[in-house]
């Protein structure tokens, strides 16, 4: 069986389905069989929600679910026509689709020898071709060129969904800019941003393969298109889930997940440090990012924090980030400084050569709402011309902190700044490496 996180941080776009230009008879036909095979193979939340794209996608009205005596002659009808030979690229689609949604060999196998025993010996030996194409990236598919997309999508996914996951988890004290650096590292506001009056939970954000322009959410609801309003307003008390392609900088198709853990010191909710310690403790991670505000450091809290962490997670999994170095006045040996100074307390807490990576998440985040065409308010803009004047000036560029990263001449703006905010560097320690 996939595992249930490969399914929910599946992507699909449907915004060029080739049916959704056939007669509404034709759609509907065709959408009661794909629902037929898919509910069949695997009826869950989230097929139920698939479904509802591809009827929202092929315009199907509501009504009651048509009987299956029917649905073997519309079978029939939709996949073996013999005066309407053109109707064989129904199949195919029909098996891409269900492959989509199901995302699982065994119950694609499945799905397909129902739908081929529809067919004649013929027609399934032509089948085999895209049955072989599913299965094998190196199967030629240049015969099946009308399902070539739809066979892109679901390999693209397939082999994503193959990998194995690798989880960061982030931790810091309120107000660091822990959920400025997910959103930045995400290219997207996804990361909740209050959350001090409730409970306050792991949330754990997942990339997908591709843009499909769909958010995934998962706590006391569950939607495939969750709209910025259910975002920013839904209860945090519950475990989250969260699916979203990821706009780094790099493209990678490396399986990720950022689990987001609520600040530890919270003034108005004493849980929060137990639950992000908790998580700490129990959750599988390749590395730790700590977020240590530049400009507020050793607070008794903070160093309370760090001697836990210093004592409960392996010291080559942490990563400290330590952020907000654009407001740092002359910068050049502030930063400097601030960097060895961080590096000596750390070191005191038992870090003996911590891997620290200095950046300023806000600006991180304001270059990739640029770099991704993001609707930006004045502020943002303004905000964004300021910035990328100050680092421009040597003394702010922190690409100089992270191993083998310098600006080069043909850097386009948004490459160059994102080297000297820091992002680029952290995303390359991050997502960089070969496994
Ligand atoms: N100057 C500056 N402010 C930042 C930066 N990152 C975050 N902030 C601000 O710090 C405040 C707290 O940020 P937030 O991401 O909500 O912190 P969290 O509580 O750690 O999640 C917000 O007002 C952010 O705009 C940064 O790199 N530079
Ligand atoms: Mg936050």
């Amino acid at each position: 069986m996939t595992e249930e996180t490969v399914l929910f941080a599946s992507a699909v776009d449907l915004s060029r389905h080739p049916m959704k230009y056939e007669k509404s008879k034709r759609r509907e036909q065709y959408y009661l069989i794909l629902e037929y095979f898919v509910k069949k193979q695997l009826d869950n939340k989230f097929t139920a929600a698939r479904l509802q794209q591809y009827r929202a996608k092929l315009q199907i009205k509501d009504q009651p679910a048509k009987a299956d005596t029917k649905i073997t002659a519309n079978i029939q009808s939709m996949i073996n026509s013999r005066v309407q030979p053109w109707r064989k690229k129904y199949r195919y689609w029909l098996m891409c689709d269900i492959a989509l949604i199901v995302m699982d060999g065994q119950l694609i196998d499945r799905a397909a020898e129902e739908l081929t025993s529809y067919m004649t010996k013929r027609q399934q030996q032509k089948f085999a071709v895209l049955l072989r194409a599913l299965k094998d990236d190196s199967a030629d598919v240049s015969a099946l060129a009308f399902a070539e997309k739809m066979v892109e999508q679901y390999r693209k996914n397939r082999r994503f969904g193959e990998q194995i996951l690798h989880r960061y988890i982030v931790t810091a004290n309120m107000s660091a800019g822990k959920s400025t650096l997910i959103n930045a590292l995400i290219g997207k506001p996804l990361a909740r941003t209050s959350q001090e009056v409730c409970t306050g939970n792991a949330c754990y954000l997942y990339n997908k393969v591709f843009e499909d322009g769909r958010i995934h959410l998962e706590n006391d609801t569950f939607t495939i298109n969750a709209a910025h309003k259910e975002l920013s307003n839904f209860s945090w008390d519950r475990k989250t889930s969260i699916a979203a392609y990821f706009h780094t900088l790099e493209h990678t198709e490396k399986r990720l997940c950022i689990i987001d853990t609520p600040g530890v010191n919270s003034a108005v909710n004493r849980n929060h440090g137990k639950i992000s310690r908790e998580a700490l403790s129990t959750e599988a991670y390749e590395k730790a990012i700590y977020v240590l505000n530049a400009n507020k450091l050793g607070t008794e809290e903070e160093i309370a924090h760090l001697r836990w962490v210093s004592e409960n997670v392996p010291k080559e999994k942490m990563i400290f980030v330590l952020n907000k170095l654009d407001d740092f006045k002359a910068a050049d040996d502030n930063i400097q400084d601030s960097i060895e100074g961080v590096k000596n307390d750390l070191a005191e807490l038992g870090f003996e050569r911590p891997l620290i990576c200095p950046i300023s998440a806000y600006f991180a985040l304001l270059i990739k709402m640029k770099a991704g065409g993001a609707q930006m308010t004045e502020d943002e803009q303004d905000e964004y011309a300021l910035y990328l004047k100050k680092f421009m000036k040597p003394a702010y560029d922190l690409s100089k902190y992270y191993e083998n990263i310098q600006t080069e001449a043909g850097d386009s703006e948004i490459l160059s700044m994102s080297k000297k905010c820091g992002l680029y560097g952290l995303e390359k320690i991050l997502y960089g490496g070969t496994t």
